[in-house]
């Protein structure tokens, strides 16, 4: 059920949140990952294989340790933007945003009137209206609900001022990889045509009230960005798989 977005409160205070994107169909882990101190976890819909039907459990695992649950949607379609919420997410990663028109449609397709037009009926994370009218839970969760548009085509960059006059986008999140593959890099994030797309994503969006985000493996990476202004930040989950996994067996094969 759709309880204060804790990761939106945090960006409304000018806190940086760290999130975890998570690709298994498995509550029970998303429950000891939720268990972690991350402030959201993000499903996986596009590059993972997770359905509305999997972001219920999914989500209660969350919801069970204040984390929020968000989903990245496979595509910026309202009536797949309507499932994965109304399965349980408290917000969407929307990918492959290339257009003002296009981050327009995410937004509407994620609230409800009279900003959007988000079809409605009791929903999972509605409390299938046993807790509160339809009416108040329709303005409660045009509030809470969390809007992130990923920046990760070199059209995005080019429209990127044109996306932060959008009312109802919380974050523009930097999707490091696709970008690279966009500007003829293909997983080169390091590539100073990279950087300097990043940099002047960075910039603008700074200089707006929406929140700046991006794809941040490592400490490193954070810190960098972090003085760069952004305060959005997700890792992966099969990233610290591998890392701790090799750590361990390097250390006892030699
Ligand atoms: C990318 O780097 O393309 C991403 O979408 C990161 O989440
Ligand atoms: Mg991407």
């Amino acid at each position: 059920m759709l309880t204060e977005n804790v990761t939106k409160r945090k960006l409304a205070d000018g806190e940086a949140v760290y999130g975890c994107f998570f690709r298994y169909a498995t509550p029970t882990l998303a429950e000891n990952v939720a268990m972690q101190g991350w402030d959201f976890l993000v499903y996986d819909g596009e590059h993972g294989s997770l359905q509305p039907r999997d972001i219920e459990g999914l989500a209660r695992a969350a919801e069970l340790h204040d984390v929020t649950p968000l989903a990245r949607v496979p595509t910026n379609e309202s009536s797949t933007i309507l499932r994965y919420l109304d399965a349980g997410a408290h917000g969407l990663h929307v990918p492959w945003v290339n257009s003002a028109a296009e981050a327009e449609q995410a937004v509407v397709s994620a609230k409800y009137g009279p900003r959007g037009l988000r079809g409605l009926a009791g929903s999972r994370q509605g409390g299938w209206g046993n807790t509160e009218s339809l009416a108040d839970f329709t303005a409660r969760a045009n509030e809470e609900t969390l809007v992130v548009i990923h920046i990760e085509t070199s059209a995005a960059v080019a429209a990127v001022g044109d996306y932060t006059e959008i009312d109802g986008v919380d974050v523009l999140f930097i999707g490091p990889t696709d970008l690279s593959h966009s500007l003829g890099h293909p997983g080169n994030i390091g590539h100073p045509e990279v950087g300097a797309a990043m940099d002047y994503v960075a910039e603008v969006v700074t200089r707006s009230d929406k929140a700046l985000g991006i794809y941040a493996a490592s400490p490193t990476f954070v810190a960098a960005w972090l003085d760069k202004g952004a305060r959005y930040f997700t890792a992966g989950l099969d990233g610290f798989v591998k890392q701790g996994m090799q750590n361990y067996l390097t250390a006892v094969r030699g």
